[in-house]
């Protein structure tokens, strides 16, 4: 991993029903995000938050879609920069902003792995897929359509940018699922995605599939984007998000799976996502995912302080 982290704040909440990601951002900045940054030893460079786009596409798609026009400008916009980013010689930290910037995270960074000649795998951390197409989606809110979009599945044609560089199913792994639609069901089935929902994790634990996974990434020479949604965690450990659902990941596993991405040393880009610091309590959900990303940049047990004394 090279010494130097980028942020790239993303102040997107179009994509959800609920107000409050927009202050993601900020929240993760206030936690002391930079702070963890540097204390591990990184470089930093800020860029602060994307502007609200510009312009806005005039496009239309089905009808109970919410808010398509301003996610598919956010979309252009942050595909641009993380394609951008990703080319740099600096790990770039997406931090948002509702869980719709994959749209864009996801396909630039796959871009510029494309430029590279290196293929590009995906860690999911969530408590959904976020694999619905425009038209299978029953909610209408696209931060439930990102996966989707970025492996290229119809619909988004002629709505959405083309898709640069469409993700390989195979390079794809999932966990901590427990909040599944029919047709994403329906989808991971097809594409043979790499799924360990939460039975899974309580059965195999993390480490079996964590090591399984990293393997095919050394071995293929590839590049890791880990796309961290906060309702990946128990909601009674990470409660500032907008869909909780019971029954997710544990402190340790968490903090193992950041540790082990840490060891293999293949992470080449994060997004941290779906923060709505309007319901968090006292930042404790900022606070854990600013610690999270410490153990993902190298932060060992043993370093810790203790908080408070
Ligand atoms: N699959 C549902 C629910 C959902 C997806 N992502 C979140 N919720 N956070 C949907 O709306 O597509
Ligand atoms: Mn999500
Ligand atoms: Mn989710």
């Amino acid at each position: 991993m090279t010494p130097h982290c980028t942020i790239l704040g993303l102040p997107l909440q179009a994509g959800t029903g609920r107000g409050g990601c927009l202050m993601g951002p900020d929240a993760f900045r206030t936690a002391g995000l930079g702070e963890v940054i540097t204390s591990q030893g990184f470089g930093l460079t800020d860029l602060g938050n994307l502007p609200f786009p510009a312009s806005v596409p005039e496009v239309t798609g089905p009808a109970h879609l919410k808010k398509l026009p301003e996610i598919v400008a956010w979309t252009r916009d942050i595909q641009t920069q993380a394609a951008q980013l990703a080319a740099q010689d600096s790990f770039p930290i997406f931090i948002g902003g509702d869980h719709s910037m994959a749209a864009g995270t996801l396909t630039g960074v796959a871009q510029a792995a494309a430029a590279l000649g290196r293929p590009q795998f995906v860690l999911w951390l969530d408590a959904h897929p976020d694999m619905n197409t425009l038209t299978s989606s029953l909610s209408g809110h696209l931060h439930g359509t990102p996966m989707a979009y970025a492996l290229g599945l119809d619909s988004f044609e002629g709505i959405f940018p083309p898709v640069p560089a469409p993700l390989d199913p195979a390079n794809i792994c999932m966990m901590g699922l427990r909040s599944v639609d029919e047709a994403e069901h329906r989808f991971i089935a097809e594409l043979g995605i790499d799924v360990y929902d939460m039975r899974r994790i309580d059965e195999l634990g993390v480490v079996k599939p964590m090591e399984a996974f990293l393997r095919r990434v050394a071995q293929s020479n590839g590049l890791l984007h880990v796309s961290f949604d906060v309702d990946f965690l128990d909601p009674e450990i990470a409660p500032a998000v907008g869909t909780t659902v019971p029954g997710g990941a544990t402190f340790r596993e968490a903090h193992l799976i950041m540790e082990m991405i840490h060891d293999s040393g293949l992470a080449s880009s994060l997004d941290l996502t779906e923060l709505n610091p309007f319901l968090d309590i006292r930042g404790k959900t900022a606070t854990l995912m600013c610690d999270l990303t410490a153990s993902l940049l190298g932060r060992k047990v043993l370093d810790r302080r203790t908080r408070g004394l």
